[in-house]
């Protein structure tokens, strides 16, 4: 029989850096919130895709940045549990916004709670940004 795997990958970012979006294209469907507005994911959202034996459930977790409110520190442990708990974190950075101080922040949280597991960098809204090979 083939060998059947699974296994969780946690979308971290910044509010606002496309974690749903590329959680809806994984998955091939509206399974999370899109909005321009921050801060519109407010708890873990898991989307599930299949590739040949492999199941991948995709876990969209709420922006990290620093909390005031009560529910904002509910969304930023949301989205730490979601990270933790996964077998792989990507963290999704804006190519127009760069490493911003927040993004700075969430690499030292990083290094703290999920030193075990691998993390993969995504740039992403790669087209907000001009391209050094496309202009020759
Ligand atoms: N230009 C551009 N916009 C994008 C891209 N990916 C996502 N967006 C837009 O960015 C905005 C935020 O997208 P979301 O997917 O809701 O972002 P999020 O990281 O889930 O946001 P929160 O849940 O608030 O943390 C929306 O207006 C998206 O349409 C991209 O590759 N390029
Ligand atoms: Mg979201």
């Amino acid at each position: 029989m083939a060998e059947t795997r699974c296994g969780y990958v946690a979308l971290i970012g910044e509010p606002n850096a496309g974690k749903s979006t590329l959680l809806n294209k994984m998955v091939g469907a509206k399974v999370s919130i899109v909005t321009h507005k921050v801060q519109t994911t407010r708890a873990r959202i898991r989307g599930i895709t299949i590739e040949g034996d492999t199941q991948i459930v995709f876990v969209d977790t709420p922006g990290l940045f620093r909390p005031r409110r009560n529910l904002d520190r509910a969304m930023v442990t949301a989205a730490w549990t979601g990270a933790a708990d996964a077998d792989m974190v990507v963290l999704l950075v804006e190519a127009h916004r760069g490493v911003t101080e927040g993004v700075k922040a969430i690499l030292e949280s990083l290094k703290e709670r999920v030193s075990h597991r691998p993390i993969t960098l995504a740039i992403n809204k790669i087209d907000r940004v001009k391209s050094d090979i496309d202009s020759g």
